[in-house]
């Protein structure tokens, strides 16, 4: 039997994280094997690259760069951890993917649209979601949210991404929102705006219907 993949992504403080776990406990109510996973990350090679990607140090990295860290975390990623789940029938819920890639690197930094299509494609081999939900949600509002998070986080200051501006902020959600209307099959956006539990119910639903319950 094979599994269910579904992704999460939106801007930074958007309330993936929160959701991912709610959902995962609901699921698990239904005697459903949930595998949690993030990106960068999930693999120990891609926690590696992770830290790299967002130590707050690397103001020198260059776009080029960023871009190809992701696209090499994501494809140690998927052949480690999400491909042999999804093969053994588990629901994979991971926290952000491929449209993050477009979001952040395409619209954020403005490297070719297209060129991280093809990246993306060569770091999924063949591995895409069934579902994608994205958490539409103003940039301030989830930064904001991220610095409430941080305090009491001894040590824990804004990662690299975090630490840019607005302007990149906005444009990454505009990218969130143009990849939303071209697949509208796969994706679909949800006002983050709204309190956590009306999230959920509304998280819940879609997922139903894709798991066909
Ligand atoms: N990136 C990633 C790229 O640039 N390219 C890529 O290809 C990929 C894969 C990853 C960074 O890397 C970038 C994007 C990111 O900048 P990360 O730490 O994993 O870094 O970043 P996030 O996924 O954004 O994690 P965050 O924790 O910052 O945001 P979440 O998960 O969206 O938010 P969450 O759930 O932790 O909530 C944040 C705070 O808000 C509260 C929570 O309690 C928490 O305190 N909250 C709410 N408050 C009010 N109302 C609600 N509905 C709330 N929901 C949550």
């Amino acid at each position: 039997m094979k599994g269910i993949f579904i992704t999460f992504e939106g801007p930074d403080g958007a309330g993936k994280t929160t959701q991912i776990k709610m959902l995962g406990q609901a699921l698990e109510k239904m005697d459903k094997i949930v595998i949690y996973t993030r990106e960068p990350g999930g693999t120990s090679i891609s926690e590696e690259i992770r830290s790299l990607l967002l130590n707050p140090c690397n103001k020198e990295m260059v776009d080029r760069t960023e871009a190809l860290l992701y696209a090499a975390a994501r494809a140690q990623h998927v052949e480690e951890i999400i491909r042999p789940a999804i093969r053994k029938g588990y629901i994979v819920l991971c926290d952000r993917f491929t449209d993050s890639t477009i979001a952040y690197q395409g619209f954020g930094r403005g490297i070719d649209i297209d060129f991280l299509r093809e990246l993306n494609e060569m770091a999924v081999a063949g591995v895409f979601p069934d579902l994608t939900l994205i958490f539409d949600l103003a940039p301030d509002v989830g930064i904001g949210r991220i610095n409430e998070k941080r305090v009491g986080q001894a040590g824990e200051g804004k990662d690299r991404i975090e630490q840019e501006n607005m302007d990149f902020h906005a444009k990454v959600r505009c990218g969130f929102r143009e990849v939303a209307l071209s697949e509208p099959q796969r994706c679909k956006v949800i006002d983050a705006g709204r309190d956590k539990e009306t999230i959920h119910s509304e998280v819940i639903q879609l997922v139903k219907e894709v798991l066909g319950l």
